[in-house]
């Protein structure tokens, strides 16, 4: 009788630790896919609503030609138009491709877009450059502060 009641007791001490494992692991700031800040650490984003700043690509081009983004974050690419771009480190000069990596940029090695995709992190203050190779004069200056 009194075996059985110990067993319990132990058995609700293991699902109880169980919990807070799993209540600390979701609590965990930072995880991918947990969105908008409701966090007590997004203290980071100065601006624009919370969130990591964004790039919306056309059919053939970015569409807008530069974005702003916080030292340290991603950059999340959206798609308006299902159509496929392929992304590097780079720009188009005169219509030429040139691929080109400044330091401290986060490595973008043919990187295909379809759908929605985050790039980043970007540790590095500084002036970068992607383009699509497949589209000329797609160009993207991401300014890091
Ligand atoms: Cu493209």
């Amino acid at each position: 009788m009194s075996k059985k009641r110990c067993t319990f007791v132990l058995l609700m001490l293991a699902a109880l630790a169980l919990g807070s494992i799993l209540l600390a692991a979701c609590a965990r700031p930072g995880t991918p896919g947990a969105s908008a800040g409701t966090g007590p650490s997004s203290s980071a984003t100065s601006s624009s609503g919370g969130g990591e700043p964004t790039v919306h690509l056309g059919a053939a081009n970015f569409v807008q030609p530069s974005v702003d983004v916080p030292k340290g974050s991603k950059l999340m690419l959206i798609e308006d138009v299902a159509v496929l771009h392929i992304l590097s480190n780079g720009s188009w000069v005169n219509g030429s491709p040139r691929p080109a990596k400044e330091p401290g940029a986060p490595t973008i090695n043919n990187l295909q877009v379809s759908g929605n995709v985050e790039i980043g992190p970007f540790p590095t203050a500084g002036t970068f450059h992607i383009y699509c190779s497949i589209h000329e004069n797609m160009n993207l200056t991401i300014i890091v502060k």
